[in-house]
């Protein structure tokens, strides 16, 4: 059984001029993932359930494991000495560590959701970890727009960690996914799916049809698609919504199918983050063989104007993206 330090020592040679510094931030990345999943799988036990009190940027009620994933992170980043700016879910502006002695020459910036899907924490339901890493834009003094406002497509690595049935790490470099099994009696992330690809085409579709009035009428024009019999289609669909985005998006890359969180009439313009949500799935699920959007427009392709800003996103099976995509076109003839 591979572990991931062998297996990220191994592919180091997929890039000739690194001299080693992205595997260290990986280990340290891995490193924070271990200790964050020691705490998720004994939150019941240890007073880290319900809420910390605190309000997080984004207005919600922090969970007390909200607060512990991103300190855990945030510290491993910044001991590690490869990231040079860091954006944090939990923080308003990203966090400098170039003016730190041992990251004043670091080569990456990473964006972080710390522990995404954390309201399902209390009842155990999987959350995950969202990374992201680019290249440091500029040498001089890192500022929030060179560093952090870069496109998806600019990536270097994205990875997530699943606080599941099982502990997951699955990350890309831009040579394919690969997903790592949490192995507690030693401690390490196994290899265990190499080289994960998503199906061509599924039989789920992934949304929140609690908000089916708030929709576009696009999107209600196909959860109609995926209700109606049809044979030839393998339709009806099945719905799948756990409401952990890591965990339906984990589970449709492996089984197909597709997921969706749109504009709506409460999140005009979608509920989830570009920079630490969207870009990183965007890229593990391309890399994976599958498309994502945001009914248009490539997700990778975004420019992003702001640390924060929300975007709408279909993601998944390439073929039903593709028919997502093709009710948002028949949407704009009929306008
Ligand atoms: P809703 C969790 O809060 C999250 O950010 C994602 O993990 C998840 O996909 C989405 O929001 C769920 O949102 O509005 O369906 O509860």
């Amino acid at each position: 059984m591979k572990t991931l330090g062998q297996f990220i020592i191994e592919k180091q040679a997929d890039f000739p001029f690194a001299k080693g510094e992205l595997s260290r931030l990986l280990r340290d990345i891995a490193i924070a993932a271990k200790l964050v999943n020691r705490e998720v799988n004994k939150a019941g036990l240890a007073d880290l359930l319900g809420v910390h009190g605190d309000m997080n940027i984004q207005g919600e009620v922090q969970q007390k494991l909200d607060v512990y994933a991103d300190v855990q992170f945030i510290s491993a980043l910044q001991r590690g000495g490869e990231c040079c700016y860091l954006a944090s879910e939990e923080h308003e502006l990203g966090i400098d560590l170039s003016n730190d002695y041992v990251s004043k020459n670091a080569k990456y910036m990473v964006c972080i959701d710390p522990l995404d899907g954390s309201s399902n924490i209390d009842v155990n339901v999987s959350v995950g970890t969202i990374f992201s890493i680019y290249r440091r834009a500029c040498k001089e003094q890192v500022t929030m727009a060179d560093e952090l406002l870069q496109q998806g497509k600019k990536q270097v690595a994205a990875g997530y960690i699943i606080y599941g049935s099982s502990t997951m790490l699955v990350y890309t470099t831009g040579n394919g996914v690969n997903g790592f099994t949490l192995d507690p009696s030693i401690g390490e992330f196994c290899l265990s799916h190499p080289n994960m690809k998503i199906p061509e085409h599924g039989q789920i579709y992934s949304i929140n049809e609690g908000n089916y009035i708030k929709f576009p009428q696009a999107i209600k024009n196909y959860i109609k698609y995926c209700q109606i019999e049809d044979s030839d289609t393998n339709r009806p669909y099945t719905s799948r919504y756990i409401g952990s985005m890591v965990a339906d998006i984990h589970r449709n890359l492996i089984r197909g199918g597709v997921f969706i969180y749109p504009e709506t009439l409460s999140f005009p313009k979608g509920k989830l983050r570009l920079m630490y949500e969207c870009n990183p799935m965007a890229f593990i699920i391309e890399q994976a063989g599958g498309k994502a959007t945001t009914g248009s427009d490539r997700i990778l392709d975004i420019q992003p104007t702001e640390l924060h800003q929300r975007v709408p996103i279909v993601i998944g099976s390439k073929k039903m993206v593709e028919q997502v995509e093709y009710f948002y076109s028949m949407e704009l003839e009929t306008v």
